[in-house]
């Protein structure tokens, strides 16, 4: 999602009350594809939807279903199945749909079985791959990383967390930050990222200084994979299929997921920031934290309250794309609300906005794109008061690639967050401090 020019914000009820008029009409239509469109209605496709111009209006863009992947200028763009696209059409906007990623698969239901990623695309890692990298760090590195399973995702497969610190079998009194990636299934860049992190914090201590002294100082989270099942499903023909959710059925439906950044348990389906329509790309499930692979990593987060206080004080959710920096709450349009002070707010952007100065990002709050509810981030935030922040990576639009740029682009903008994570890691003992008010919050603690 792109800057945009501040517009007086129209009230999100107008729009709301716009679509509630439209929306039994256009869901009537989008309820009854033609026969057998059950497979090809799984998979959705890219559409640039124009006359989006206020956050009002992205909101009731949202509350359609469909998935906001970008915004820029007067239009967005969006993933949509047929019925959220008959649904953005009775919001009046003019839709033109965008090219398929490459190699688009052909609507199938069947997965035959993981083939990889498609050609430009081999270095990017599968589910299997990436636990072949993860487990040869661990061998190479056994002081500093070790493997924890939290769960396992709704096919099975381990959802894990990955600790890196000097003596990272034992749990010191340090401060703990929590990197999680891959909640959306299509965005496979943010898995590479976390391999990154996994694999420069560890080649590069005793040799990098400040690695090193964070390493020596803090107790890193790394869950580098959220939605393997998802991730799976995506590459499954040996192509793409522009998959988001998880890959959990849905009773009574044949629609097939749960959006797991539509969740969380805090403030869940509250705001008109998720969808209630198991075919929607924002599908928040039948209730909050029905999808294990968010209860494998509530459960983890949990865990780590010691003596009655939370030991993660920060973390960073990877998504693509956009190329932003977003902080709570998304739930609501104010800065501050009950759990986010003055301060807390100033805090969240006086370091938000460092890293975003370090990778080029646009810092913003959350809901400035527009309303999400069951967020990861407003949960971390909201429930166990981490500073939570979740990085849009690249690209910036879908023209230079979208959820699915070439694997060519891995190492740049991997390590182009380099200095964004250790900015947030040299913060975490105490993010007052970015205000001045270390004195006020962290005193002796
Ligand atoms: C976003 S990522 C979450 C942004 N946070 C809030 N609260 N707006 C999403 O989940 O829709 C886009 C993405 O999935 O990358
Ligand atoms: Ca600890
Ligand atoms: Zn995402």
């Amino acid at each position: 999602m792109r800057p945009r020019p501040r517009g007086v914000r129209t009230t999100v009820l107008a729009a709301a009350l716009t679509l509630a008029l439209a929306a039994p009409l256009a869901a009537a239509q989008a309820q009854n594809p033609p026969a057998g469109a059950a497979d090809t209605a799984e998979l959705p496709h890219q559409y640039e939807v124009s006359g989006v111009t206020t956050a009002a209006a992205r909101t009731a863009l949202a509350a359609t279903g469909a998935a906001i992947d970008e915004v820029h200028g007067r239009a967005a763009v969006v993933t949509a199945d047929r019925r959220q696209l008959a649904l953005v059409r009775a919001l009046g906007h003019s839709v033109r749909r965008l090219p398929d990623p490459p190699g688009f698969a052909a609507g199938t239901g069947v997965t035959p079985g993981v083939k990889g990623f498609p050609s430009g695309y081999t270095k990017y890692h599968t589910y299997e791959q990436a636990n072949q990298a993860i487990d040869a760090l661990i061998a190479k590195y056994p002081s500093l990383l070790t493997k924890t399973v939290i769960g396992k995702s709704h096919e099975g497969r381990d959802i894990i967390a990955l600790k890196l610190s000097r003596n990272a079998a034992k749990d010191e009194a340090e401060p703990e930050v929590l990197f999680t990636a891959h909640q959306h299934a299509r965005e496979h860049l943010t898995v590479e990222m976390a391999l990154y992190l996994l694999t420069e914090f560890t080649g590069k201590y005793g040799s990098d200084p400040r690695v090193t002294k964070l390493l020596d100082s803090r107790e890193i989270w790394i869950v580098p994979d959220l939605n393997p099942d998802g991730g799976t499903y995506d590459i499954a023909t040996g192509s793409f299929r522009n998959w988001r959710k998880n890959r959990q059925p849905n009773t009574g439906s044949t629609a097939v997921g749960t959006d797991l950044n539509r969740n969380w348990e805090y403030k869940w389906g509250c705001c008109g920031g998720s969808s209630g329509s198991p075919s929607a790309e924002t599908y928040r499930g039948p209730a909050a934290a029905s999808s294990p692979e968010v209860r494998a990593v509530e459960k983890f987060v949990r865990s780590r309250v010691v003596g009655g206080k939370q030991q993660i004080t920060a973390a960073i959710d990877f998504h693509t794309y956009s190329e932003l920096v977003m902080w709570p709450y998304g739930f609501t349009n104010n800065p501050t609300a009950p759990g986010m002070t003055q301060d807390d707010h100033d805090a969240f952007a006086a370091v938000g906005r460092s890293m975003a100065e370090s990778n080029g990002y646009t810092p913003e709050q959350s809901s400035e794109l527009y309303i999400t509810d069951g967020s990861i981030d407003d949960w971390l935030w909201g429930d166990q008061k981490i500073f939570a922040y979740t990085f849009e990576m690249y690209p910036s639009s879908s023209g230079a690639g979208g959820f699915y740029p070439k694997d060519t682009v891995i190492p740049r903008e991997t390590a182009r967050n380099r200095e964004a994570v250790l900015r947030l890691l040299e913060n975490a003992d105490c993010m007052y401090r970015s205000i001045g008010k270390e004195g006020t919050y962290c005193k002796g603690k």
